[in-house]
């Protein structure tokens, strides 16, 4: 490691970050610098409305929007780059609906490396591209922008190819210690509640995220901090559910563009996950996806973004569907910050009361004059 790198990878006190948190249970070595941007140690908080519509004895929303770049990728991300500077790297490479590129170009911008970013174009009218403050998150990090005409899953074909020709680190979920420190997760949950929850709800795009937490969950529990694993629920998006349908989707289509993804790399672990723990992977409209979105927004105070909510819709239309969660601990993971996304915020005319700035102007506007 460089003398650069090393001044720089002091900056994690007093918030430990993941290396230093779960260190024990990652595959680090004392070359391995501890760098952080004080990822992890996200909020686990109770539902208040929506657990009572799902019946079940507990509801959780975990909430990785908490995480410095808004989304969960960080945790991943962090081993990930910690090992690619223990390997001598100075550029990284990712595929992205705009999540990983965000926490790519952040700790890459951090830790004085290079990154380049593969995404998904958007084309005047069409819905392609990645969530605006995504790409704003790119852009201020300081990160080059590749924008191709495709989707993600040929952006990321095109990430692995590249990186196999040049000596930049591919970061995408491919990369094992992604999903080494997004088990980390599973290993919070658990402490937070003594115990694994019944049920894990999951929003699916790429597959790297369930097949980490699943991971989690089954080596916490060999070593006998839990006395269970959860079922685990996915969540895929009804225009992009390669793993409901059992095939590749060529053009997947939906509103929430971060699991906006037809042939997802993790596809036989996300299968294997969902099998091993007696869950299963089912597909949420659109119209779900957004009516979980508002609900989360309005009832439980969560901003989330779409791909977010469709674990907490398709958990509500299990329960709808007769499915009985009575006496179970469930616990929905929000993945990424309703911020990254304002468009999809605002897509119906804002309901904003517009008036002179003047007092009786409100007052008669609010009805109270
Ligand atoms: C908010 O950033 O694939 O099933 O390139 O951003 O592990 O892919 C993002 C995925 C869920 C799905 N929620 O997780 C990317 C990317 C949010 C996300 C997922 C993503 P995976």
């Amino acid at each position: 490691m460089n003398a650069d790198i090393a001044s720089r990878a002091h900056g994690d006190a007093p918030s430990r970050g993941v290396l230093r948190r779960y260190g024990e249970h990652l595959p680090i070595s004392d070359r391995t610098p501890l760098i952080s941007l004080g990822e992890g140690d996200t909020p686990l908080v109770r539902s208040t409305s929506i657990e009572r519509d799902v019946g079940c004895a507990e509801l959780y929303f975990k909430l990785e929007s908490c995480n410095p770049t808004g989304s969960f990728k960080d945790r991943g991300m962090v081993v990930a780059v910690a090992k690619a500077i223990e390997d001598g790297a100075t550029a990284l490479m990712c595929a992205s609906t705009g999540n990983t590129s965000a926490s790519a170009a952040a700790y890459g911008g951090r830790y004085g490396l290079a990154v380049y970013v593969i995404v998904p174009d958007g084309k005047p009218g069409s819905p392609s591209g990645i969530a605006r403050g995504k790409m704003a998150q790119g852009v201020v990090h300081g990160a080059e922008i590749i924008a191709v005409e495709g989707n993600f899953d040929a952006a990321l074909r095109m990430a692995r190819e590249i990186t196999s020709r040049h000596a930049i680190a591919l970061v995408n979920s491919v990369n094992p210690f992604r999903i080494e420190g997004q088990k980390t997760a599973a290993f919070e949950i658990a402490d937070a509640l003594d115990d694994a929850p019944d049920v894990l709800a999951i929003p699916v795009g790429n597959a790297g995220n369930i097949t980490a937490y699943w991971k989690g969950f089954v080596e916490y529990h060999r070593l006998e901090r839990t006395s269970r694993r959860p079922r685990m629920l996915g969540f895929q998006a009804a225009g992009a559910a390669p793993l409901v349908g059992g095939a590749p989707v060529e053009d997947p289509q939906t509103v929430a563009s971060a699991i906006r993804i037809g042939n997802p790399a993790s596809w036989k672990t996300a299968i294997e996950a969902r099998d091993a723990s007696g869950g299963s992977i089912s597909a949420v409209t659109d119209d779900e996806i957004l009516a979980a979105y508002g609900r989360l927004a309005r009832e439980e105070g969560i901003f989330c973004e779409p791909a977010s909510a469709a674990c907490v819709a398709g958990i509500l239309k299990s329960a709808a569907a007769g499915q009985d969660f009575a006496g179970q601990t469930v616990v929905c993971i929000i993945t990424g910050s309703g911020l990254k996304d304002p468009e999809t915020a605002l897509r119906s005319e804002p309901a904003v009361h517009r008036v002179p700035a003047e007092l009786d102007a409100i007052e008669r506007e609010m009805g109270w004059a």
